[in-house]
């Protein structure tokens, strides 16, 4: 049996959760639902960032003591993740004591192995992206991202990363799918080369955060301590732990560009100085705007999507997300494009098709899964078409290529469509001789049977809704496995509703 670990950043709790937090949660939860259905063991990895000078200033602004306030704000987002119907195995919280433990024991491996020095740092940092700028890359006073920063002059602990430069691209160049998509590895590898300085790795001028073992006068940069937490969540500081064993080495770790480097320089380098292998695959995904703008606090443009699943349904945006841009690529979101995007691909394709297969099962087949006659070419080449799912949706899920997954579904959906209209069951019935009786048994058989597979392989992106369907067609067994057995003739439908409504720009 296989192992994934698939994880998510822990979210920042500065602000509240808005659409992008969910696209990254969501394409987590399909790739992990995926992966459990195709029988591997599965451990989804999520959890809010709590630490840094970031978080305690929204506590400031708040009026709240930074402990009140992260455990009002963490509660928000995970409220976000059961609305949006994700199901991680871990959400951890980066104040949790297990955390602490685990960031500490990283560090001491660290400071062991010769890796870590005392100095001063001299410098900008953009407290917005709790980040360190080189002076070459401040743009009219502020961050490459436009980040206001400050200067820091203070006494600091620093990791050798320039150490790391050779052995960071030897890494990749021996494992080229470590970072995706390929755009971003060459970016990365570019930056590599670009030359890397130490990084300052503590701080000493606000205290909400990890303390630096041995010295309470710092605290861990929110970082180092941050990217720590993929390995909490499996067990560390216990290198026994058989979680940490079984899916560390199968880790697929998905975030958005912003935080790239992050991931692709600073984790690997502080793995390898640790004597830990770095994760298996890092994916950095594309980016939402709103209307062609960038969301943001300020703007007050922020997608909420906790309004979004309430007026159009958690399966509506799962769809929409996953379908919308290819996983990798930047999105804009409007209203208007995703209320024409439901209506078009659920309410009339997959909608169409099932409600209305099912409902002339229910009504002129005794509502029972007819029994199939001989079979046409016509029907073995649509057959064959959701045969083949099985390996092609396999290949877009070994490559996060969740706009591709959902597509591949969706030729299926639109060949049965075009199918039913050329086969014309309803004028089978009509005409009511035993061979177009015989015929339309074997249609319906050969519609259901495609249903089946369309709805199965849409579990991962829509949960309820492909429940629904299947629950109408009466299948309890409904993994991928189940499906290599044929379509059961003579089994009860029950009674079918629309399960994708049409839509209105609310
Ligand atoms: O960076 N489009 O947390 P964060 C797409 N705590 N994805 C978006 C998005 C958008 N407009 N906005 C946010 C942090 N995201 C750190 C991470 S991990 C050890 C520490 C998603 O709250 C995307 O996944 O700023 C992005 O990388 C993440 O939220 C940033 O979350």
């Amino acid at each position: 049996m296989t192992n994934r670990c698939i994880t998510t950043p822990i979210y920042y709790l500065n602000g509240d959760p808005h659409l992008g937090h969910v696209y990254t949660t969501v394409a987590a939860d399909v790739l992990a639902r995926y992966w459990r259905l195709a029988g591997a063991r599965v451990k989804f990895l999520t959890g809010t960032d709590e630490h840094g000078q970031k978080v305690a200033q929204a506590a400031e602004e708040a009026g709240e003591t930074p402990q009140v306030y992260t455990d009002r704000m963490s509660a928000l987002f995970r409220e976000m993740t059961d609305v949006v119907n994700a199901t991680p195995d871990v959400f951890l919280r980066t104040t949790e004591e297990r955390h602490h433990k685990s960031a500490q024991a990283l560090w001491g491996k660290l400071v062991k192995a010769g890796h870590i020095y005392e100095s001063t740092y001299k410098g900008w940092y953009a407290v917005r992206d709790e980040a360190y700028y080189e002076e070459s890359e401040i743009v009219d006073g502020k961050a490459p991202t436009g980040a206001p920063v400050e200067w820091r002059e203070e006494p600091s602990y620093f990791f050798r990363l320039s150490a790391w430069e050779r052995p960071l691209l030897d890494y990749y160049e021996a494992n080229p799918k470590a970072i995706a998509p390929l755009g971003r590895r060459n970016e990365i590898l570019g930056f590599i080369k670009g030359g890397l300085r130490d990084l300052s790795i503590s701080r000493t001028n606000f205290d909400w955060g990890v303390a630096v073992p041995g010295d309470p006068t710092h605290v861990m940069y929110v970082w180092i301590e941050a990217l720590s937490y993929y390995l909490t969540c499996l067990g560390f500081p216990d290198e026994d732990s058989p979680d940490l064993k079984d899916f560390w080495p199968e880790s697929i770790q998905l975030m958005g560009k912003d935080i790239i480097r992050f991931h692709a320089v600073y984790w690997p380098a502080f793995l390898m100085a640790a004597d830990i292998n770095p994760p298996k695959r890092i994916f950095s995904h594309g980016w939402w705007t709103h209307n062609g703008e960038k969301m943001s606090k300020s703007l007050g443009n922020v997608v909420n999507p906790f309004r979004l699943v309430d007026t159009y349904g958690v399966d509506s945006v799962r769809y929409f997300l996953m379908r919308e841009i290819p996983f990798g690529g930047d999105g804009d979101y409007s209203e208007e494009g995703f209320v024409q995007r439901i209506n078009s691909d659920l309410a009339n394709d997959l909608g169409n098709l099932s409600q209305r297969v099912l409902t002339f099962i229910y009504k002129n087949a005794g509502a029972v899964i007819p029994t199939p006659d001989f079979l046409q070419s016509e029907d073995h080449e649509i057959l064959a078409k959701a045969a083949h799912l099985h390996d092609k949706l396999r290949d877009d899920m070994e490559a996060q290529a969740l706009q591709a997954y959902v597509q591949h579904i969706w030729e299926v959906i639109s060949e049965a469509n075009r199918y039913v209209d050329a086969q014309k069951p309803w004028s089978l019935n009509k005409s009511g001789t035993p061979e177009d009786k015989a015929r339309m048994g074997t249609v319906l058989y050969v519609l259901a049977e495609v249903i089946r597979h369309a709805a199965i392989y849409v579990q991962p992106v829509m949960p309820d809704s492909a429940g629904k369907i299947l629950d109408q067609l009466g299948q309890t067994d409904r993994t991928f496995e189940s499906l290599k057995t044929p379509l059961k003739p003579g089994t009860k439908l029950s009674e079918p509703v629309p399960v994708f409504p049409r839509v209105e720009k609310m």
